[in-house]
């Protein structure tokens, strides 16, 4: 199953304050009652080389282009990839990220501007081609999005102070978003809602063997 081996790779994707943190915990945690060995994982980060990554180019005070954001956002990819998704996957294990190459797509290419085939093509080396099994998209107007990250009193990074039009082409990008195993799931319901819906599609696109799904 899934490009990496016998393992699940399921990715959690969707703009600012979508949900997506919440919902990677609250499907590791059933997975984990199911008896599912989980590996959960953050875009950028999860390792040294990529938390290193993920400091600059959410961090940096100065202005950077969009070319040079995606190298770093892949610097910090092909070091996860090897080190932590692969591994995880050969041993049998359901990987959940929080992001993966649909971000690329929606921040670096629709909201940067930067050409899709170039961009594709860069992911595919940084990733040996490893795509996932099931990719969630999590639909949230930005104002929605933006205003949850405010009552969770969320510093702003260098992303979310950009102006509504990148975010409107993000949120467009997301939702024309199509391919294998990428569903789309209403983030406005309530935590318990969305859970049940990613769960489903999580079961539906991966036939896990998990009590209650047949
Ligand atoms: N980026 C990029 O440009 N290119 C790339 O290739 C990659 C990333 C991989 C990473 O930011 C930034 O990097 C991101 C894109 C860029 N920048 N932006 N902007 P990050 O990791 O710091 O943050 P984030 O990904 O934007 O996540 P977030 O703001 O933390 O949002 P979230 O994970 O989707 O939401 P959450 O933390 O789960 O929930 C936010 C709040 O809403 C919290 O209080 C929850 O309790 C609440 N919540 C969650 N679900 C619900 C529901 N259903 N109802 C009500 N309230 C809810």
């Amino acid at each position: 199953m899934g490009a990496g081996g016998s393992g699940v790779f399921v990715v959690v994707e969707g703009p600012e304050g979508a949900g997506k943190s919440t919902l990677v915990r609250s499907l590791a945690a059933r997975l984990q009652a199911e008896g599912r060995p989980v590996v959960t994982v953050r875009e950028p980060g999860g390792t040294p080389v990529a938390e290193a990554a993920r400091k600059v180019v959410l961090k940096f005070p100065h202005d950077m282009t969009p070319a040079a954001e995606l190298f770093l956002f892949l610097t910090a990819r092909t070091d996860l990839v090897q080190r932590v998704i692969r591994p995880a996957l050969e041993a049998g294990d359901v990987v959940i990220a929080d992001r993966y190459n649909l971000s690329t797509m929606a921040y670096q290419v629709a909201g940067g501007g930067l050409p899709f085939d170039e961009v594709e093509q860069a992911i595919r080396l940084a990733t040996g081609g490893l795509v996932p099994d099931v990719t969630l998209v999590l639909d949230i107007p930005v104002a929605v999005g933006r205003e949850r990250q405010r009552a969770a009193r969320k510093v702003q990074d260098r992303f979310e102070r950009q102006d509504d039009a990148f975010h409107r082409r993000v949120l467009e990008a997301y939702r024309h978003a199509q391919g294998p195993g990428v569903v789309h799931v209403d983030a406005t319901q309530s935590k318990k809602a969305v859970l049940d819906a990613a769960w489903k599609e999580v079961l539906a696109a991966t036939a896990l063997p998990i009590r209650g799904s047949s």
